[in-house]
């Protein structure tokens, strides 16, 4: 798999500045808040962090629309607390990650102010610009029938100049023109370079699958009947030139020895391991959405949940038997994820997380993830258990432009009230609002993340009595612990938790997950047996045929001692390691 790299061993933690901490009792997460949590940060084992965006921004979708590149958006702080923030990274021995968003910019950016200021301003070319398509009626319709990420068309009508802009997110966030090149040098200058001269140590890279479109722009074939806007994913995602542009930027990473890890919606396996072979560097490693997508239905409908035959543990095991094995015989590198900003919470979608069962459901979680091969990722709240908010939360709760404009889609459709149900069930089970409440500090007021009289942006998820830092740091056998303890055996025995090869034991049970992880092909070094069990009772396994012979030793469990050899209790989780 190539030289071995800093970021291969790394455990990369992800901060969402507006629901971290917030210093100044605005309400709002910022940057010396995160400063003051540093520590913290490393005491879970973690040893990079990766920032969500802090650029300046109008924030319709929390900062993945940037006004400037090289400007902090004022509520988080300015350009001083960010190099603070780098410099206190690095003095702890942290690496620091930003997230590179150039699919787009914000309409306030003045780059596309200057474009959209006339037809012939030398800046039009840089975004996305066609004419009108006309009915029989005379009646005005967008280029093409692509749904914009979020729900609308992804295309938006300028009034000044009579022509229609492309924005396959919202409808403040234009797709930048990347087949011009000068445009792509003022990204890779602004954007890129800007931040590893001051000393990121790489880039999170944002939808980097989108950059190239058929620009023809075909329209997508008709799934709903019942709108006039169709999801494009196949058409947008992995275009003509993408790899191209990825390789260009890829040499600017090179010269700066940084990592970057690229979010690929929709990609093949196939696809992934091309993406991130250390032959042919488009990006260190990147984000494959086989797992985040389980259970719900991508190809139509993202905040759609799958029928529960579609959601079974086997199925599950068989994503993540297909993700450890896909880069073997390869020289391409994975990474590992179980949660980020954009999905509801792990515990919720893949365990229990009703109040008797989310403690262990968290820790078999933990197990699960520190076992896993590839750079591994952890989403701030993840380490003390943070579950879904209550499903009984009002809609006016939500926040996130996804969930409101989803919601605006079933309005403007007519939907009915047993629409409106299911959708609410959906959004409570998959809206990406799940993971940006604010991180549960201590049971204080607020959970501890503001001072601030009115309360935080968003509402504090109700659960923050029982999960919070300050009672999880005290208690020994807390989530929180359980993650240090698991994230320091990751570490320490890296070679086969972090790199190891994987063998699937149990594929088609639908109770228990029990694999092999190997240092060698024929087992004959260093091994560990993971067991999980993903019910609610008791339940027997037993060992991969790999562990004959071996001495194994129980080096984690999340209840403890081992108890029974050949069951494991409601939610356990054990690894054994060869001695
Ligand atoms: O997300 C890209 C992306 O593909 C999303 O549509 C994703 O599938 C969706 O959020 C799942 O619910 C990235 C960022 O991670 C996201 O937060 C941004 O909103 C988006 O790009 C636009 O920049």
């Amino acid at each position: 798999r190539g030289p071995k790299r800093w970021w291969q061993d790394a455990i990369i933690y992800q901060v969402w500045p507006a629901s971290f901490q917030d210093s100044n009792g605005d309400g709002m997460g910022d940057i010396p808040g995160i400063i003051s949590r540093l520590d913290y940060i490393k005491s879970t084992g973690a040893n990079t962090i990766w920032l969500s965006p802090m650029y300046d921004s109008p924030q319709i979708d929390m900062g993945y629309d940037i006004a400037d590149y090289n400007a902090i958006y004022p509520p988080y702080g300015t350009m001083a607390d960010m190099d603070a923030l780098i410099k206190g990274c690095h003095e702890r021995g942290l690496r620091i990650l930003c997230d590179l968003v150039i699919n787009h910019c914000s309409d306030q950016h003045k780059w596309f102010q200057e474009s959209r200021s006339s037809k012939d301003n030398p800046k039009r070319d840089w975004f996305i610009w066609r004419p009108a398509k006309y009915d029989a009626d005379g009646k005005r319709h967008p280029p093409n029938n692509w749904r914009s990420c979020f729900s609308e068309s992804a295309w938006e009508w300028d009034e000044k100049t009579q022509e229609y802009y492309l924005h396959l997110f919202v409808v403040g966030q234009p797709d930048f023109n990347w087949t011009n090149e000068e445009c792509r040098k003022a990204i890779i200058d602004s954007a890129i370079k800007y931040w590893l001269e001051k000393g990121v140590d790489g880039f999170r890279i944002d939808t980097a699958s989108m950059y190239s479109k058929p620009m023809d722009f075909p329209d997508a074939p008709v799934i709903d009947k019942d709108v006039e806007h169709q999801p494009a994913f196949h058409l947008f995602c992995d275009g003509p030139q993408l790899e191209d542009y990825l390789r260009e930027i890829g040499k600017v990473f090179a010269q700066y020895d940084s990592m970057t890890v690229g979010e690929f919606p929709n990609a093949t396996f196939e696809r992934s391991v091309r993406a991130t072979s250390a032959s042919d560097p488009q990006m260190s490693m990147n984000f494959h959405f086989s797992l985040c997508d389980f259970g719900r239905d991508v190809e139509n409908d993202l905040y759609r949940l799958l029928p529960a035959e579609k959601r079974r543990l086997s199925q599950f095991k068989e994503i993540i038997r297909a993700h450890q094995t896909h880069v073997e015989g390869t020289d391409s590198w994975p990474s590992f994820f179980l949660e980020n900003h954009d999905i509801a919470r792990a515990i919720s979608r893949y365990a229990n997380d009703a109040p008797e069962h989310r403690v262990a459901s968290g820790k078999m979680l933990a197990t699960l993830a520190a076992s896993q091969s590839g750079t591994l990722f952890l989403y701030q709240g993840q380490e003390i258990g943070t579950v879904n908010f209550p499903k009984d939360w009002d809609i006016e709760d939500y926040q996130d432009i996804g969930s409101i404009n989803y919601w605006k889609m079933l309005k403007a459709k007519g939907a009915s009230q047993q629409e409106f149900d299911t959708a609410k069930l959906n959004l409570s089970a998959l809206a990406r609002d799940h993971a940006r409440t604010p991180v549960q500090w201590s049971a204080e007021q607020h959970a501890g993340f503001t001072t601030n009289a009115k309360g935080p942006w968003m509402k504090v998820n109700d659960t923050y009595k029982d999960i919070n830092v300050a009672s999880q740091d005290k208690d020994a056998g807390s989530v929180l612990n359980y993650y240090r303890k698991a994230m320091q055996l990751r570490t320490k025995h890296i070679d086969v938790l972090g790199h190891g090869l994987f063998r699937i034991h149990d594929p088609k049970s639908d109770e228990t997950l029990v694999y092999a992880k190997l240092s060698d092909e024929q087992a004959k070094g260093k091994i560990a047996v993971v067991a999980l069990n993903f019910t609610t009772k008791e339940v027997a396994f037993t060992l991969p045929a790999e562990a004959k012979g071996k001495n194994l030793d129980l080096a984690l469990g999340t209840h403890g001692d081992a108890h029974d050899e050949g069951k494991l209790r409601p939610l356990e989780g054990r690894i054994y390691l060869s001695a």
